[in-house]
């Protein structure tokens, strides 16, 4: 018996398709041996699965090759039927095997219609901050809240017949939504990992191994420093012949032991990670350095936009954590090469609730780059609060940096090099923690696959999937828990898009000034008059300027900033007006309360179905929805009591809440 929960792969989700008589129809290889093992193969076969040059073989394939396009793509596939036959037709084993999975969530189109598919973009991957080992106090997954690591015990790979089960079971999770490459260890390379690139090769090739059935490329954090940590050289300077000499041999020997080997990722001068700024070098000749060792062999860098080094000061209005991307790397659009894909996270900041679309993704015309956000759930919760993260990727996705007359979405500008996700899992029975959270791992490949999916038709669909056969309520009580979640996390925690209202250091529940006045704040500028950080072209730190019109004069004016994101860009009066009708202190109060009383909702329906949903799935949730709804109060409390004091504005529904309870 499996320790561990299916997700939404569950056997019942499998019978319908188990029960056809499959055909594959492929070259052969391990994606073709997992198509192979995941059907039953049988004669008269009334489920196809077919490359183009085999098509031949089957009559339904053949009809299906003259319905479908001249190209599919090299990930795509179509969905045909013919009489009682379905039909996938792909040009690669990939095709089929995203094919497959696309009969799990729907039903196969009517009679002479046909489905077709293509990815966004070619790399969906995800990055597990992983490593090796377990540190006393900080765990292993690096702000990761569902166990240990899926890959690494006590510093080696995971082995055991169990443990590659495991990673097999995970693969077919990723791949069943769409994500085709992995990052094995934590951008932050501690030194034991550092090793992993040359005398610890092995470990990633058994990690390789276990992904590859499920078309899972592994790509791997590496240190700047290596040349230096593990070549025994005196320099990691990019411009060093010998540097370069090193990189070059050592990413040779790594495509000998693992050839479809995706490439590096990497976090360069940013919070202590070793990076060219020590040697007077940029960015982009430092990722051209490790570009020029893969490209050969097909490989790309990952190169980390995450850096910021703009230390407050409170006598120079224009140090602004927010600019500092943009600041750093705008100047070297087109000076990296074509294998670099600058991997800008989704905000300017750092994964708050609610930040605005970071406008660097608008402002590299001529540099590949793709989209991060955060599965896991450092600063929405912790996977101990339900929070739904697809409707805030959708709206970075459907973003129009261009205003609503260019139909030009932050999706197609700044996904031209794929999308990275920060992990969400671990070794946790659930796979996530919270049982909900899975709906965020699945969700993402999904949205990285086709970014204008619509969140909510995600979420039925995993829905859908994870309770198969569970009465009507069960799945309506699953959808609304979630659909919701991020904006009620919202209410309750910090308002408006200031964001960093959280405790130092670990980064769960509510402590307004926590971070106030570290290093790189401030992040709320709260006082007895206001609250808000001014970030104006005119009188604040220029960074609404970054973005291209219409919304650097959007952003620019409290008239016409959106609410939800006004903290944010002004420093506002307490007694200002939203658009919304209420005042900015009576929106703070409103909200917390609100924002408390749905969590405390939520938790009452999923009291309501325990008969409907028996075992650990419901009695986790229900566990964690006491933690959230004790952790909600908290911040309502806290942040309201704070805002009370620095206005002295009385809560002008006080006297009714109280009466309630609330
Ligand atoms: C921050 C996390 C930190 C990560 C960093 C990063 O708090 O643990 O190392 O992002 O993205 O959100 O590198």
């Amino acid at each position: 018996m499996n320790t561990y929960d299916p997700a939404w792969l569950p056997d019942e989700a499998w019978h319908a398709l188990r029960g056809r008589r499959a055909l594959v129809l492929a070259d052969g290889g391990p994606i073709a041996d997992t198509l192979g093992g995941e059907l039953h193969e049988g004669s008269d076969p009334d489920l196809v699965l077919a490359l183009r040059h085999h098509a031949d073989t089957s009559d339904a394939a053949r009809a299906a090759v003259r319905r479908a396009p001249a190209d599919l793509g090299p990930e795509g596939y179509a969905v045909t039927t013919h009489g009682h036959t379905t039909v996938v037709l792909a040009e690669s084993e990939h095709g089929l095997l995203y094919g497959l999975f696309d009969l799990l969530r729907a039903d196969p189109p009517a009679d002479g219609g046909i489905r077709l598919e293509r990815p966004h973009t070619a790399l969906r991957k995800l990055d597990h901050w992983d490593n090796l080992s377990v540190h006393p106090r900080m765990g292993q997954v690096e702000r990761g809240y569902a166990g240990g690591s899926l890959f690494w015990d006590d510093g080696r790979a995971r082995n055991t017949p169990e443990e590659l089960r495991r990673l097999h079971d995970y693969g077919r999770l990723l791949a069943s939504c769409g994500i085709n490459a992995i990052t094995v260890n934590n951008v932050n390379v501690h030194e034991d990992a550092a090793h992993l690139l040359t005398d610890r090769l092995d470990d990633v090739v058994t990690i390789a191994d276990a992904l590859r059935p499920w078309g899972i490329r592994v790509h791997l954090s590496v240190s700047y420093a290596a040349p230096v940590l593990l070549g025994g050289l005196p320099t990691a300077d990019p411009l060093a012949p010998d540097v370069r000499a090193w990189w070059q041999r050592t990413t040779e020997a790594v495509y000998e032991a693992i050839d479809d080997f995706g490439g590096y990722t990497v976090k360069a001068d940013s919070e202590g990670q070793p990076g060219p700024h020590s040697y007077g070098r940029d960015h982009a000749q430092g990722a051209n350095l490790l570009a020029a060792a893969l490209a050969p062999h097909g490989g790309v860098v990952h190169w980390r936009a995450f850096v910021y080094d703009h230390r407050q000061d409170w006598r120079d209005r224009s140090t602004d954590r927010a600019r500092a991307a943009y600041d750093e790397f705008t100047p070297l659009d087109e000076q990296f090469d074509a294998n670099v894909i600058l991997q800008v996270k989704h905000g300017p900041i750092d994964f708050q609730p609610r930040e605005p679309v970071s406008p660097l993704l608008a402002a590299m015309p001529r540099t590949r780059l793709a989209i991060e956000v955060q599965a896991t759930q450092e600063y929405t919760g912790q996977q101990q609060h339900v929070c739904y993260l697809a409707p805030m990727w959708s709206e970075v996705l459907g973003f129009r940096p261009y205003g609503e007359d260019d139909a030009r979405t932050i999706a197609d500008l700044g996904a031209s090099g794929g999308f990275a996700a920060v992990a969400n899992t671990g070794n946790s029975p659930f796979w996530c923690g919270h049982p909900l959270a899975q709906a965020n791992l699945y969700a993402y490949g999904r949205l990285a696959w086709n970014p204008a999916l619509d969140p909510d038709t995600v979420l039925a669909e995993w829905t859908h999937l994870t309770h198969p056969g569970a009465p009507d309520l069960v799945r309506t009580t699953v959808r609304s828990a979630l659909e919701g979640s991020w904006r009620t996390y919202e209410k309750y925690t910090a308002p408006l898009g200031v964001g960093f209202m959280v405790r130092p250091h670990h980064h769960y529940g509510p402590d307004v000034d926590g971070y106030e006045y570290t290093p790189w704040g401030t992040y709320h500028h709260a006082d007895r008059d206001g609250v808000g950080v001014d970030r104006t072209t005119v009188t604040g730190t220029g960074y609404s300027g970054q973005y291209p019109e219409p919304w650097s004069d959007l952003y620019d004016s409290p008239g016409t900033c959106p609410d939800e994101l006004l903290l944010f860009f002004h420093h506002v009066p307490y007694t200002h007006r939203l658009h919304s009708g209420r005042t900015v202190i009576q929106h703070i109060y409103d909200t917390h309360a609100e924002g408390c009383a749905e969590a405390e909702e939520a938790r009452r329906r999923w009291q309501r179905i325990a008969h409907l949903l028996p075992g650990e799935r419901h009695r986790e949730t229900a566990s964690r929805y006491e933690e959230q709804v004790r952790c909600a109060r908290e911040w309502r409390d806290q942040i309201n009591a704070y805002f009370h004091r620095k206005s002295g504005i009385p809560d002008e529904r006080g006297a009714e809440r109280r009466e309630c309870g609330t």
